[in-house]
């Protein structure tokens, strides 16, 4: 089994890569759940929508986030209701917070419902959150500590970041679940996620870091930085606002202990030496960014075949 931590499009757009490099049950997707929050009464889960919306086949193309041709219906009523529509919920969309908001108040946990989203909408692979206690990402900036959505998408990532916190971080407990998906991975690959706020908070969970730290799998992680900046997102400005190098190499270091290779651009050639020397991890060198279907498929492959050779060179399973 292959085991995927991801949050965001990045991370779902190569979890999708690999998921159709794969058998289709050969996948599990752990999946950042620091971004979720509450809005209109209802429990928002964006980062496990956008790996179910993408691995489904439902995804918006354009945005990588919500559901292709959906409708904003629902949102202009409530706009009508003297609601503030920040937070683009398409109509298909909503169904899907109504639906986990129910489940949530009969006693599912947030793992059961990952899984009963991706069994009903006909996704093979095993979606986990992170945890199954409510964690809330929080972003310090100079105008205050701002709530995730509030830092992201109503203020547009603009403000300067001094510093992220995973409130309810501490209640949270690595799931058997997740313990036994680290426990039976063949292979390990972080995607080319948010390594702060996305992949941060996974690492986070108590057990997890340790897990992943003495797992027998080899492990990968493809850089979501290319050439200085990030593809998408804020994950460039917020590294160097944590005082982290913003590049590839700044990336491997925050994994360097939970890590034995790393994929960067072939735009960042000139950083391998220093991250096999320095950070004593292997390097595989090559296009990252997905622009098409088949660069997803393309850059799955590599990195279990780079993974693959983790085993051949040694790391024995
Ligand atoms: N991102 C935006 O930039 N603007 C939005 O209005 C927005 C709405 C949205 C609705 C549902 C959903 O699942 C995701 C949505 N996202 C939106 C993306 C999302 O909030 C962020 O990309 C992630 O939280 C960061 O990984």
């Amino acid at each position: 089994m292959i085991l995927a931590l991801a949050g965001g499009v990045g991370g779902a757009k190569l979890a999708d890569g690999l998921y159709r490099s794969l058998a289709p049950d050969a996948l599990t997707i752990v999946v950042n759940t620091g971004d979720d929050f509450d809005l209109y009464g209802l429990r928002i889960s964006p980062d496990a929508d956008t790996v179910l919306y993408t691995l489904a086949g439902l995804a918006n193309p354009e945005t990588g986030w919500g559901i292709a041709g959906d409708t904003f219906a629902t949102l202009d009523m409530l706009r009508r209701y003297g609601e503030d529509t920040w937070f683009m919920l398409g109509d298909r969309d909503f169904a899907t917070h109504i639906q986990r908001t129910r489940w949530l108040r009969e006693g599912k946990t947030p793992t059961e419902i990952a899984s009963a989203f991706a069994t009903l909408l006909g996704v093979r692979a095993r979606l986990l959150p992170m945890c199954d206690a409510a964690v809330a990402t929080r972003v310090n900036t100079p105008a205050g500590e701002l709530a995730f959505q509030d830092y992201f998408v109503r203020r547009h990532h603009s403000d300067e970041v001094l510093g992220v916190r995973f409130e309810g971080i501490a209640d949270a407990q690595v799931t058997q679940t997740l313990r036994d998906a680290i426990d039976q991975a063949e292979t390990i690959v972080f995607c080319p996620s948010n390594p702060i706020v996305s992949i941060g908070p996974i690492l986070a969970v108590a057990g997890v870091r340790d897990l992943i730290r003495q797992a027998r799998a080899p492990r990968v992680a493809i850089s979501p930085i290319v050439g200085g900046q990030a593809l998408r997102g804020p994950a460039d400005r917020m590294l160097a606002g944590l005082g982290d190098e913003v590049s590839a190499f700044g990336v491997a270091r925050l994994y360097a202990d939970v890590l034995d290779g790393m994929i960067i651009d072939s735009a960042d050639a000139s950083l391998a030496g220093r991250i096999r020397d320095e950070l004593h991890l292997d390097v595989h060198v090559t296009d990252t960014v997905m622009r098409t279907q088949s660069d997803r498929l393309r850059l799955a492959q590599e990195a279990l075949q780079f993974a693959q050779h983790r085993i051949r060179a040694g790391k024995s399973l």
